[in-house]
């Protein structure tokens, strides 16, 4: 039945992209779509199917506007974001919520009414003179039961452009849906721009509104601020979730290699810039996703699927000897967008990159050299610590055969790391399946990091990692954890691991490698391989087994006294974390489940009493292998 709005369309768009758009029959798309351009009024509007030359024109555009400009190898492109507007902006980020709608302390809100009268307000007349852009990509593998579709509509061809390399096209998939409401729409303009950048950073907003599942965002460019479907989505995904029984989370998933053809997979949650990519890229092991997971119980069994098909990931540190694969993909001709590194003649340059830095270029400041300062007097950095590159997961060796099965990969284990100093050892398996989500997933701190805007170094509170993201009350978030492996007969194990853990003396007490022989350990166990230590917070390694696996995997002796030293149980730390995280649970979130307090007060119990045995700091060999 034709609508009101349906007219509106049709004076607005050219015929070919009224057609595309009509094609869809999706009553709340057009409804959706001709609300924007009555809203921001673009000079026209380009609807994109999956065809290769909508999206060559979307490349194409990207650089004509100059949102990114060629790079001397064939395919590479490079893109900046104004100096406030490197990473992730909590602080402009905002649920709209209904009245008398809490989510909790923790979780940033706006009243719905007032966040859309702002927002809409700062969108208004915002894309006059540009072009509005429509895209369609599938959040999972194509027709699968885990997929859910999305729409984007955007000013920024840049932002179009990555999603084309992070996610899986999805307008034929949308042309499947009929008339159903059930997808993602988002809603991006950068703004008025100076310099390319988004001009008015005081009106930065990212908004999500619950009730319709729509997403706006204005005055940023940052992907991580407008690319709808990474940490947008996963926040309207967590509600669905909440909903349909299952899963949406901020984790890694790969295949680890056991002995003969045997690949067991892990989904892995660590916060943003904490090893996750590094972990997925290990050599020799295979990447399903490097960020987004939708985990689901299929047949007695937990299953998963990436989100995406590609990876915007922190360009620091990434050299060939660290990080060989993707250090291959972003050196040789092939689709790449970097983001806020260094130019000199065409060539990127990032920090930790393993080649020797020009002493001037252009980076996000403008022109740069050696010993520039920000108008604050503090030193700008030749590549922002938040600078990254983005990629197709198919440009990549080591991509695991089953990456787009639709039917996800198994999952035999789940991993829960943080960058935490001083308390965790490097590695442990938890107890049991509630023991893993309450003592390492809900129990997880991490020190910040350069992929949010703010102070870095503050250790926070960061359940499961995901605490960015958590769109419904945080107890109820757990709760769906705890009751997620019911019905299944050998639920995944769950692990901890600590890659950041330092001696007194500042060092840390971990190389970059070691995680490789820590992810080995858990395909051991979750195979029943392996024995282990019983300790107050979990099972740990034996000293013999990790040592035969640094031999075999990273050909490096490990001594008893390195063991010794990283897996001591620091029992004030550990401690001192329960006080942290318990008062946390009772005094700022309102729906703690009480299991929850119980299982802290075990762990509690087991601290104190091998503390009055043994002390405050205790080798391994106090306790027994079982
Ligand atoms: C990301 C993030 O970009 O978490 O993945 O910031
Ligand atoms: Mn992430």
């Amino acid at each position: 039945m034709p609508h009101r709005y349906d007219d509106y369309l049709k004076s607005e768009l050219a015929p070919v992209h009224l057609e595309k758009l009509m094609a869809l029959e999706n009553p709340k798309l057009r409804r959706f779509v001709a609300d924007a351009i009555e809203l921001c009024r673009p000079a026209s509007v380009y609807v994109c199917t999956d065809d290769p030359d909508d999206i060559a024109y979307v490349r194409r555009r990207a650089i004509e506007t100059g949102e990114e400009q060629r790079l001397a190898m064939a395919g590479h492109t490079c893109h900046f974001d104004g100096p406030t507007d490197q990473g992730r902006d909590r602080e402009v980020t905002k649920y709209l919520v209904e009245p008398g709608e809490y989510l909790g302390p923790t979780i940033g809100a706006t009243d719905r009414r007032e966040g859309l009268k702002e927002i809409r307000g700062y969108l208004r007349g915002s894309m006059t003179g540009r072009e509005m852009l429509l895209r369609f990509f599938s959040l999972g593998p194509v027709n699968s039961v885990f997929s859910i579709s999305g729409v984007q509509m955007t000013d920024s061809f840049y932002v179009a452009h990555s999603e084309d390399l992070l996610y899986r096209p999805g307008y034929e998939q949308f042309k499947t849906l009929g008339d159903s409401p059930e997808y993602i729409c988002v809603l991006h303009s950068s703004g008025r721009l100076v310099n390319g950048v988004s001009a008015d950073v005081d009106r930065k907003r990212i908004y999500i509104d619950l009730k319709d599942e729509e997403v706006y965002s204005v005055n940023t460019q940052y992907a991580g601020n407008t690319v709808g479907f990474k940490k947008l989505a996963l926040r309207l995904a967590i509600r669905k979730a909440d909903r349909e029984d299952w899963l949406s989370e901020h984790m890694l998933i790969m295949g680890v290699k056991g002995p003969g053809d045997r690949t067991t997979y892990f989904t892995g949650a660590f916060p943003s810039a904490c090893g996750k990519t590094s972990t997925a890229m290990l050599p020799g092991e295979t990447i399903v996703g490097d960020d987004l997971a939708y985990l689901r119980r299929i047949a007695g069994e937990v299953r998963a699927v990436n989100v995406e098909s590609g990876i915007f990931g922190i360009i620091r540190d990434v050299n060939p000897q660290d990080d060989p694969i993707i250090w291959a993909a972003l050196t040789r001709p092939g689709e790449v967008i970097f983001s806020n590194v260094l130019i000199r003649d065409g060539v990127p340059y990032w920090e930790g990159g393993g080649r020797e830095i020009p002493d001037e270029g252009v980076n996000y400041s403008g022109a740069w050299r050696h010993g520039k300062k920000d108008e604050k007097g503090n030193e700008v950095r030749p590549s922002h610590p938040n600078a990254r590159y983005t990629i197709r997961l198919k440009d990549l060796t080591n991509l695991d055969p089953r990456a787009d099965d639709p039917h996800g990969v198994p999952v035999g284990g789940v991993i829960f790391g943080g960058r935490d100093s001083d308390t965790w050892v490097p590695l442990q398996q938890s107890f049991d399946w509630t023991h893993g989500v309450i003592t390492m997933g809900a129990s997880l701190e991490s020190e910040t990091t350069a992929a949010t805007l703010g102070k870095t170094g503050v250790r926070a509170f960061q359940p499961m990692s995901n605490i960015d993201f958590v769109s419904i009350p945080l107890g109820r978030y757990v709760q769906n954890h705890l009751d997620f492996v019911m019905g299944i007969d050998t639920p995944p194990l769950i692990f901890a691991a600590n890659y950041f853990l330092k001696r007194k003396d500042g060092g840390y007490l971990n190389g970059m490698s070691d995680k490789h022989v820590w992810v080995k350990w858990m395909e051991r166990r979750v195979n029943g391989e392996l024995d282990a230590i019983r300790t107050p917070t979990g099972f740990i390694p034996l000293h013999e087994d990790l040592a035969r696996l640094f031999d075999e995997v990273l050909h490096k002796t490990y001594t008893p006294d390195a063991y010794v030293e990283q897996f001591t149980l620091r029992v004030r730390e550990n401690l001192a974390k329960l006080d942290r995280i318990e008062t946390i649970w009772r005094t700022e979130v309102e729906d703690t489940p009480e299991v929850l307090f119980e299982v802290l007060a075990e762990q509690r119990k087991r601290l104190e009493a091998a503390r009055a045995r043994h002390g405050d700091t205790i080798s391994p060999s106090a306790f027994t292998q079982k």
